[in-house]
């Protein structure tokens, strides 16, 4: 960069930083993706100075990214010997650094990038042939090992090795941070950049049919698929056409790679239009013509249950389902999304994509026009596959970008060059020449949650040799979140151990792929071998010693949750609840307050409860019970009381009873009745005609019928007998039996 330098002197108030530190920063820091906008204000003849700012603003986005810090007051960084700066601000996480060239000149310009890293806190890095090498050494060849060979030295990757009728798959295989990977499992997160080269040989044929059939970049799920797998032609069959993408390959249940997945094909061989069954039927765009142009494609899976018999081969039965997995325009019913088709005019969102100038330029090393992409020459190829984090309705939409570039066909400058291959930041300098949504249904986007990732290839009758080199794949995030669970309790935060100590487990769920740790901060609680880490669902095992001394509290972590243990001191006097008994109560009338009481211990005791009945509640720290109790019956509360060791004692107690407000009494009788009230005179203008009915509030005497009512309001008669309701067990009649029913007084007990 021009004037790419800094002081660090102060100046009018700002900081300086060295430039060159921003930049070396750009390759080390990052934690996300970014979701960049740009603004720009500049003259076509300052193009490059408009380059220079977007570099700056680029760098300030990456020395932002670098504080980690939620807030950060805006600032402008600028160059010593010009009027170069950059002006960062972190607002709630949302990055925005602004680069100016010639600031306050006529040939000022401007660029502003803004990137939200509040859904990025994970700090992340790449993986990539440079650095993994040994996790690809393994291809999947299940015909011909020569198909996929490895190169540890050069860290390059041959597809085809010059052999016919071959297939294969090299998948990621190790663990890393990047991606939360485990053994090759990685988590899909929020999707993945990729970035690599390839050189095909030279094909200068009318019809590229001179080498077959190219290769993928494949994502499988790995909730569906074992590492194992790939795809490939049927035993003893030619169908390099299906890449080792689609096709049974050698799993047992002949179903090779299975959905969901996703795959960029580089196609550098034509194949018609036949049954899915039989060779030539991937739906290439002019296939057997001189028209025919190499393309590159989004693929994803066929129908699952095509219609039509199996495929059948030597014999053998082989269901249709994988037969058209990268076959253009299979898929698009039901749940399954549609392979790319080639479109009648360039499309980025066909996910197709063939050059326009096909076949006709120089080959590399012969003087004959080769076909785009086999000229001999190394093309680069970018992926962007952004995965949502919620549905858009019921589907989930995925936001695949593609680039592949012969650099000096591209006219690339340097600095798009390195902005095309840092697969931290998204790539912003050139339109994706594949740039399409698919939707995926809930399931498919559940089982990509954890995913492989690597190539396939196959060839046929023709041979083809591909060089890979300088992979490079960056997860912006793993998505991954942990539950902890104390048996059937949720996110426990705590557990309370005697003096004696004693053991407990915490269970921790999580996606398979995600990694998890637990550690304990205090030496007296241990966690047992083999428990204090783990990968996908798995549970801790704890120990708590013996105290010896005061109370204590210590804490473990786990899952990066904080669960606590306290235990009791080793002098806590037995503790226990010294009430003896609870009253009873009536319904929709105040429960007489009640203290409940404990001796032992250490105090403050905190009281609880269950059982008790509705309306009624304990306080905490007064072990006061009191409300209004709104139902009735028979009640067998416990009351638990803990201390400060802590310790805890429980009382239950049995049969406290709860009444009913009101009796309603019926007269059986055939003649109107009188009730005496409480002082032993017939109620005034009070009488129960035959068949009707008397609710009496209850006031804690009992209550008589009579027959007659005479002069001074006196009652008289006998005999009566009534019914009643909401009378309970334990009220009794006037001859001592139970219940109202069979007498003509009511006696509340
Ligand atoms: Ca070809
Ligand atoms: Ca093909
Ligand atoms: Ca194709």
């Amino acid at each position: 960069m021009k004037n790419g330098r800094f002081t660090n002197q102060q100046k009018n108030g700002s900081i300086l930083i060295s430039l060159l530190i921003a930049l070396t920063m750009m390759a080390i820091l990052g934690a996300g993706i970014y979701t960049l906008t740009t603004s720009s204000s500049y003259s076509e003849l300052l193009a490059n100075n408009n380059n220079n700012a977007y570099d700056l603003a680029r760098a300030g986005l990456r020395y932002g990214v670098g504080l980690q810090s939620a807030n950060f007051a805006a600032t402008t960084f600028y160059l010593s010997d010009s009027n170069h700066t950059f002006t960062l601000a972190i607002n709630n996480s949302v990055i925005t650094s602004t680069g100016v060239v010639n600031a306050g000149t006529f040939f000022e310009a401007r660029r502003t990038l803004v990137y939200d890293a509040s859904w990025a806190p994970q700090p992340s890095s790449l993986l990539s042939f440079a650095k993994d090498m040994p996790s690809f050494g393994s291809p999947i060849v299940p015909n011909n090992q020569q198909a996929i060979q490895t190169d540890q030295a050069t860290n390059t990757v041959n597809l085809g090795g010059g052999v016919q009728d071959a297939y294969g798959a090299l998948w990621y295989q190790g663990s890393s941070i990047a991606g939360f990977c485990s053994n090759g499992q990685c988590s899909f997160g929020t999707g993945i950049n990729v970035f690599f080269e390839f050189t095909f040989a030279e094909d200068y044929s009318n019809d590229s049919t001179n080498s077959a059939d190219g290769f993928t970049f494949t994502v499988m799920s790995a909730i569906n698929n074992t590492r194992d797998r790939t795809g490939g032609a049927a035993p003893g069959y030619s169908a390099g056409e299906l890449m080792g993408y689609a096709g049974p390959g050698v799993t047992a249940d002949k179903l090779g790679i299975k959905p969901p997945k996703l795959a960029l094909e580089f196609d550098p061989y034509p194949n018609g239009s036949g049954d899915i069954c039989s060779s030539s039927s991937r739906n290439d765009a002019n296939a057997g013509t001189t028209s025919f142009k190499n393309h590159v494609a989004l693929m994803f899976w066929g129908d699952r249950a095509p219609s039509g018999s199996s495929c059948t081969f030597g014999g053998v039965a082989y269901p249709r389902a994988s037969f058209d997995d990268n076959r253009h325009g299979a898929g698009g019913s039901g749940d399954d999304p549609q392979n790319s088709l080639h479109p009648a005019s360039p499309d980025p969102s066909s996910g197709y994509y063939e050059y326009a100038g096909g076949r006709g330029y120089q080959c590399k090393s012969s003087s004959n026009t080769c076909n785009w992409l086999e000229d001999g020459y190394t093309y680069s190829a970018r992926l962007e596959i952004t995965r949502p984090t919620a549905p858009s309705g019921s589907v989930y939409n995925y936001q695949v970008k593609a680039w592949i570039v012969r650099r000096d066909l591209a006219g690339f400058t340097d600095i798009q060059t390195s902005h095309f291959q840092d697969v931290m930041v998204p790539y912003g300098d050139s339109t994706p020449q594949i740039n399409k949504t698919v939707s995926l249904a809930a399931q498919d986007h559940d089982d990509f949650r954890g995913v492989f990732l690597g190539f396939t290839e196959g060839t046929g009758a023709s041979t083809q040799q591909v060089t890979l080199a300088n992979l490079k794949m960056f997860f912006p995030q793993g998505t991954c979140s942990y539950a902890i669970f104390s048996g059937d309790i949720a996110s426990p935060t705590s557990a309370n151990y005697t003096v004696a100590g004693g053991s407990g487990t915490i269970s921790i769920t999580t996606t398979t792929v995600c990694p998890w740790t637990a550690s304990s901060l205090v030496p007296w609680i241990t966690l047992a071998s083999g428990t204090d880490s783990g990968k996908g669902n798995g549970s801790v095992s704890y120990t708590v010693a013996a105290n010896t001394g005061s109370a204590r509290t210590g804490t473990m972590t786990i899952a990066g949750q904080t669960f606590t243990v306290n235990q009791a001191a080793a002098d806590c006097p037995a503790l226990s609840i010294t009430t003896a008994s609870l009253a009873g109560g009536r319904e929709n009338v105040s429960y007489p307050s009640t203290t409940v009481t404990a001796s032992g211990g250490v105090t403050p005791y905190s009281w609880s409860m269950s059982g008790l009945p509705n309306g009624l509640s304990i306080n905490a720290a007064t072990g006061v019970i009191s409300g209004t109790p709104i139902s009735v019956g028979l009640f067998n509360p416990t009351i638990t009381v803990t201390d400060s060791c802590p310790q805890t004692a429980n009382r239950t107690y049995s049969n406290v009873r709860i009444k009913y407000e009101t009796y309603t009494i019926t007269n059986s009788t055939g003649d109107t009745i009188y009730p005496q009230d409480a002082g032993g005179s017939c109620r005034n203008n009070t009488s129960i005609s035959a068949g009707g009915t008397y609710s009496i509030p209850y006031n804690g005497a009992a209550v008589r019928f009579y027959q007659t009512r005479g002069g001074g309001n006196s009652c008289s008669g006998s005999s009566i007998s009534v019914s009643g309701a909401n009378a309970d067990a334990a009220d009794t009649d006037y001859n001592g039996g139970v219940g109202i029913n069979s007498s003509w007084q009511l006696i509340d007990n």
